[in-house]
């Protein structure tokens, strides 16, 4: 969202899985929840990836990643959630002390991936044009590319079983955005 807008920012590292840096009380105090994205802009901390992507749409509203009719800014929303409160709750690596083995927390967490996908697919075929929802760049594609991304590389998912999904995808890989945010191009933080 910061590249689509762009923006210029700086990353601070937080390390989710060896240090676990989200659960010490110096990040607790900006995000109650432990968890990221946590986004410091204009003086204030925002939490929760929604509410991010919403206040940088509404504060920087150029180049609107938001389409211009309510039943397709309600596509573009059903896609969102889909990844955000559908998907990626239930395969958070936060959940696996949970699971008495690794192999139930994967079953359970794939299972969860795959079904994701199969909703997306389902909805894209109503809504997609060349992006998420019609021909135009949306938030629900930059919900949509890290979550795919996850599902191919942590479970090996083969998206060509979803062509919809599958097409989207590819496409949207080649934008310079979805580029620059490929874990393939991203620096180790220090
Ligand atoms: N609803 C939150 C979920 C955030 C979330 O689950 N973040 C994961 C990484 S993608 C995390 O920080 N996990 C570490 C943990 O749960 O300990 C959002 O959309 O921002």
């Amino acid at each position: 969202m910061l590249h689509a807008k762009q923006l210029e920012f700086e990353e601070l590292p937080v390390d989710t899985r060896l240090l676990k840096t989200q659960l010490t009380d110096q990040y607790r105090a900006i995000n109650p929840a432990q968890k990221v994205p946590a986004l410091m802009i204009d003086g204030e901390t925002i939490v929760e990836s929604m509410a991010i992507l919403q206040y940088l749409e509404e504060t920087r509203p150029s180049p609107s990643l938001t389409p211009n009719t309510p039943l397709l800014r309600a596509r573009m929303r059903e896609i969102c959630e889909t990844v955000v409160s559908g998907i990626q709750p239930l395969q958070n690596l936060g959940l696996k002390p949970h699971f008495e083995t690794e192999e139930q927390f994967q079953r359970f967490t794939k299972h969860w991936s795959e079904r994701g996908l199969q909703t997306l697919e389902d909805l894209l075929v109503k809504s997609s044009g060349r992006y998420c929802v019609g021909d135009k760049l949306t938030m629900a594609d930059i919900c949509l590319v890290p979550q795919l991304f996850n599902a191919v590389s942590r479970y090996k998912l083969d998206l060509n079983k979803h062509p919809t999904l599958s097409r989207i995808y590819k496409h949207l890989l080649l934008e310079d955005i979805f580029d620059k945010t490929h874990p393939k191009n991203i620096k180790p933080m220090k």
